[in-house]
């Protein structure tokens, strides 16, 4: 043997021996090194790539920060490799959203979590503004989520050295229709998706917002439920919208069996407001305080009817029995919410910016307390669109048909998603809510039919919906609210286990009170409690309840 390979045979043996050792010496590029590295992913733009320290319930992270088409800004946020569950799940955004959404708390449980501007920078381009960049609108309807979705698999597969077992999508409101829109666009994104309040027909539902408003602020706020007592020009007794609220709870609170404020089932529900109010019309219909005049009966009427265009075809259905709770706050004009009810700027917002095609590139004024509309007037030139200028006939005309291209989810047809892809699809929606509830039972249906024929214990195998008893939008409300939203997706995809009900509570100062099951519909919640103790709130729990 020479001595030269002596030397390399020495070398080797000496190697070998030192092979565990130099292993642990030698560990897999760290957390941080990974992390750093992932600025350079090739064929990605990537501003940001750091470790984040603990925070509070938030663990050690990796922070991905990137840009997508210019204006797509979007983030993922990776739990260290050791504490990965496998798991990539992108949230969906609400109202216009605009900026970069955390879920802290799915890190937390070892989710990777991602999630976009949705196209456009809220701060620079408030509420609708972003609408005069077609760009923008078709990134707001649904390409950011579906860029985003991709984005955030390839920095997981780079980050983890392998791909998400699974994937998911959890929205509700705008998420909810970004949802339904995932599922009905790019069926291949997410293995499980959760779509809450969803927005499914979002321009029928702004036009019908805008149409409230001119309900309750036409004729200088004849319509209003809100009453001016002391005569200083802002009406601030809600005694009106009180005795609606209370007469749509003593007709109907107990039809299901349990005197607890929330109407279970609003469609059974037959309270009509000309008949039911009538004991409470002003006399000789002068306006005053504690009573309700035609015209704000009318107003009720018109909340629960929905919206028709003029040849008197249904635009949107209107808001469930047992929704009045929040109506004070949403539609109501008064001294409390300063003249402006919420869904006043809201809907006025959207039809002056992303209803029509051509935007008209600056907001219509507000009215403030005291001003009735008609003392407001138009600033700018046509096309400046001011709510009470807003005729509904121009859903029907097919003046938004462009915008509800790029931003309805309104396609039954989810057999690419479900079937071919093997998604699993979770709907749920807050009875109570003041986006209307029952077009997403609608959805569900049309669903049925369209992807399943019909048959809906097939549907039931791919696709549920939950309509939560007295939920107002997302949460909220008197009914029970509190659920994990994506426990039953995760157990349904991951274990084949089809959630039956869900498990919701109403909290109050941290306590659960009023747990209910809310079942897969078209099952309803039956009181199985001791007998004669179903209006008692202590028989409130789970295990009192079936669906049936
Ligand atoms: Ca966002
Ligand atoms: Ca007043
Ligand atoms: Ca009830």
């Amino acid at each position: 043997m020479s001595k030269h390979l002596l030397l390399m045979t020495v070398a080797i043996v000496l190697i070998l021996a030192a092979r565990p050792d130099m292993q642990q010496a030698a560990p897999m590029p760290s957390d941080e090194s990974a992390c750093r590295a992932l600025i350079d992913l090739p064929n990605l733009t990537i501003t940001q790539a750091v470790i984040r320290p603990a925070s509070g319930a938030t663990p050690q992270h990796c922070y991905v920060r990137g840009l997508i088409a210019g204006r797509i800004g979007f983030h993922v946020q990776l739990p260290l490799r050791s504490s990965w569950s496998g798991r990539l799940l992108n949230i969906g955004d609400g109202g216009k959203d605009g900026s970069l959404n955390l879920a802290n708390d799915r890190v937390a449980e070892g989710y990777a979590v991602a999630n976009s501007n949705s196209g456009h920078d809220g701060g620079a381009e408030p509420g609708s503004t972003f609408g005069w960049n077609r760009d923008a609108v078709l990134d707001f309807g649904y390409r950011a989520v579906h860029l985003t979705a991709n984005a955030s698999k390839t920095v997981v597969r780079q980050y983890y050295g392998r791909a998400a077992r699974y994937s998911y999508f959890d929205g509700c409101s705008t998420g909810g229709r970004q949802g339904a829109m995932e599922a009905q666009r790019f069926p291949e994104d997410f293995d499980g998706i959760v779509a809450g309040a969803p927005l499914l027909a979002y321009q029928a539902i702004n036009a019908q917002e805008v149409v409230n408003t001119q309900r309750i602020f036409s004729d200088t706020l004849a319509g209003n439920l809100a009453y001016d007592t002391d005569r200083d020009g802002v009406p601030e007794s809600l005694t009106k919208w009180e005795i609606v609220r209370d007469a749509v709870l003593a007709k109907c609170d107990a039809n299901d069996g349990i005197r607890d404020g929330v109407v279970d089932d609003p469609l059974s529900c037959s309270f009509n407001a000309e008949a039911d109010l009538a004991k409470f019309a002003c006399s000789g219909d002068v306006d005053a305080d504690g009573c309700l005049t035609k015209r704000q009966i009318q107003t009720v009427r018109d909340l629960h009817r929905g919206t028709f265009d003029s040849k008197g075809t249904q635009i949107a259905k209107g808001y469930a029995r047992g929704s009045e709770w929040h109506w004070s706050g949403r539609f109501v004009a008064h001294k409390g919410n300063n003249m402006a009810p919420s869904r006043l700027s809201v809907g006025d917002d959207h039809i002056a910016f992303l209803f029509y095609e051509t935007s008209p590139g600056r907001p219509a004024p507000e009215p403030g307390p005291g001003q009735a509309p008609r003392t407001l007037y138009r600033t700018g030139a046509a096309p400046e669109f001011g709510w009470w200028d807003f005729t509904i006939d121009d859903l029907t005309a097919g003046k938004a048909r462009f915008t509800q291209s790029a931003l309805e989810a309104t396609d039954s047809d989810l057999t690419r998603f479900l079937e071919r892809e093997n998604g699993r699809l979770l709907l749920y929606q807050g009875w109570a809510d003041d986006v209307p509830a029952e077009p997403t039972v609608d959805y569900y249906r049309a669903v049925v039919d369209k992807t399943f024929g019909g048959d809906l214990s097939a549907a039931r195998e791919r696709v549920r919906l939950f309509m939560l008893p007295g939920v107002g939008h997302c949460r909220g409300g008197p009914g029970p609210d509190t659920w994990d939203r994506l426990g039953p997706i995760v157990d349904w995809v991951e274990h084949g286990r089809p959630p039956d009900h869900i498990v919701a509570a109403r909290q109050v100062d941290g306590k659960r009170v009023n747990e209910r099951k809310v079942c897969a519909y078209p099952q309803r919640a039956i009181y199985t409690g001791p007998a004669g103790g179903q209006h008692e709130a202590a028989n409130w729990v789970e295990g009192n309840f079936a669906c049936r």
